[in-house]
């Protein structure tokens, strides 16, 4: 990792100097409707709404802004622009709720907001004292319209390197949001170690993928990662896996960010329509958010010949911190500590367990937990150590394997049960799309584990179904783990982010 400057100001890290370095006419930014700037015109609309934040909306430095909107260059081109005028974004999903954004705007204390005008519903609450500047419109007021006649080109703000630059906001798979501040040298840290050591991305790639910049996912992905490289990013609204596979070869995308249920499903259209896709552009496909099973993995391999980057980041931790690519990939696993990060699984005293001991996840490394004013801070962080509440074993090799959510390990009869491993046991049945497997509680047994099964089109959710898998299941791992009840939902709960809500599913809602 470099020493970064004490003066330092990621917005002008990620464009000026990448432009000092590359010049101004490589591609940066595509929309998905036939519309690309180059470096030059990113950095010269940046200027021109960095210039509107100070000049006409009063911005300032250290003053939280909040930006909302579906991924488009625009909303990324605000994003720096807040970063270059010193000022803190407040990235928030397009599919949050009004009470949502209440919540986030009070903790935050959050009086501007930039806002895609096809987004202003539920923020221009009366009576509230937050501005709401909408940009891409055609009101007069509008930022792009105030932006139009500034000059193209704004000296960055001169922030230190730990001035916080954002904070996003987490509410997790449930419960009250919490905000994690990261500085200026963050948003470089996490491009400077996973970015540069594992993706180890090239100034003539394209980048595209599905989180939004509202998930540290795709801020980092599809903003950040790119720009340091000096790399072509794809910023378009998600429209679905099958417009995914078309953009791929529309646009060359050499560089996949997703999670595993968009390669779930990808793989499926595939599958439908043999060799309609072209793909011969990709050459990294990075998987996270949720736990990469081996079975997916495999197939991915099988149908692309590529071998997926899988990887464990946290809002908290900005991004992703254990991960591998090429020979370091063992299918199942994680992978390892991201150069520049430590780990080690830890016991409920915080003391490190042998290898192959299940335990609690730790990681320290250039980023971390900063809760903004949240006395959760004391569990996250102890002895300057994160505990991200997965549950984790590391194998003799050094490799971390993901067991289940800490909270989520299922205790039937007095046994452990790890969800995820009777879900990839499941996966390997063909009828089966996707499966969750939860603990639900019993008189008898304390809890019994329940899978919530979404069968593959036309396998019909009859009790035979449910007799067959069981069936499969007890050939594949020990029978006290199997399911004792199967269901069949259409579709598993998730989050905007697209994490899958086991609490849902435990409750029966
Ligand atoms: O929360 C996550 O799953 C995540 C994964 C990768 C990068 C960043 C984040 C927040």
């Amino acid at each position: 990792l470099p020493a970064y400057p004490d003066r330092l100001n990621c917005g002008a890290e990620l464009l000026d100097a990448t432009i000092a370095r590359l010049g101004p006419d490589r591609p940066a930014v595509h929309d998905g409707h036939g519309g690309l700037w180059t470096y030059g015109e990113l950095a010269a609309h940046v200027a021109r709404i960095a210039r509107t934040l100070t000049d006409d909306l009063g911005v300032v430095p250290g003053n939280r802004v909040l930006l909302r909107g579906p991924t488009s260059p625009w909303l990324a081109a605000c994003w720096l622009a807040v970063m270059k005028a010193g000022a803190v974004a407040v990235t928030v999903l397009a599919a949050q709720r009004p009470h949502e954004l209440a919540t986030i705007c009070a903790l935050a204390r959050i009086r501007h907001a930039l806002c895609d005008a096809r987004s202003l519903d539920g923020l221009q609450a009366p009576g509230g004292d937050l501005r709401v500047t909408p940009y891409g419109g055609d009101t007069p007021g509008d930022l792009l319209h105030l932006a139009a006649d500034k000059p193209p080109s704004y000296a960055a703000a001169d922030t230190a390197a730990d001035d916080v630059a954002l904070i996003a906001f987490t509410s997790g798979t449930t419960g009250r949001p919490k905000g994690c501040m990261h500085f200026h040298r963050d948003v470089l840290a996490i491009a400077d170690t996973f970015s540069a050591h594992v993706l180890r991305p090239r100034p003539g790639d394209v980048f595209a993928g599905s989180p939004p910049l509202g998930f540290t996912f795709g801020l980092g992905g599809l903003v950040v990662f790119p720009l340091r490289a000096g790399a072509a990013t794809l910023l378009t609204d998600w429209r679905g896996p099958e417009r995914l596979l078309a953009d791929i070869g529309r646009h060359r995308v050499s560089v996949l960010f997703t999670a595993p249920t968009a390669y779930r499903t990808m793989l499926e259209l595939l599958d439908e329509r043999p060799g309609a896709h072209d793909l011969s552009s990709l050459r990294r496909c990075v998987s996270a958010g949720e736990h990469l099973p081996a079975a997916l993995w495999h197939a991915w391999h099988r149908a692309t010949g590529l071998r997926a980057i899988n990887g464990i980041g946290a809002t908290e931790m900005l991004h992703i911190f254990i991960s591998a690519a090429d020979d370091a990939i063992r299918p199942g696993t994680t992978g390892l500590p991201v150069p520049g990060y430590e780990a080690r699984v830890v016991g409920p005293d915080g003391r490190p367990l042998p290898d192959g001991e299940p335990g609690l996840l730790a990681v320290r490394g250039p980023t971390g937990c900063r809760y903004l004013a949240d006395e959760r801070q004391r569990d996250y962080v102890r002895d300057g150590w994160n505990l991200t509440g997965d549950t984790y074993v590391r194998e003799t090799t050094g490799h971390y394997r993901y067991v289940a959510r800490a909270d989520d390990m299922i205790i039937s009869a007095g046994c452990n049960i790890a969800g995820p491993e009777v879900e990839e046991a499941l996966l390997r049945h063909p009828d089966v799309l996707e499966a969750a497997v939860v603990g639900r509680p019993d008189e008898r047994r304390g809890e019994i584990v329940v899978a919530c099964v979404v069968l593959r089109d036309g396998v019909p959710a009859t009790p035979e179904t449910a007799a067959a898998l069981r069936e499969f299941t007890k050939k594949e791992i020990a029978p006290y783990k199997c399911p004792r009840e199967i269901e069949f939902p259409a579709a598993l709960p998730r989050t905007p982010t697209g994490k899958l809500q086991r609490f849902r599913l435990r409750d029966g809602s």
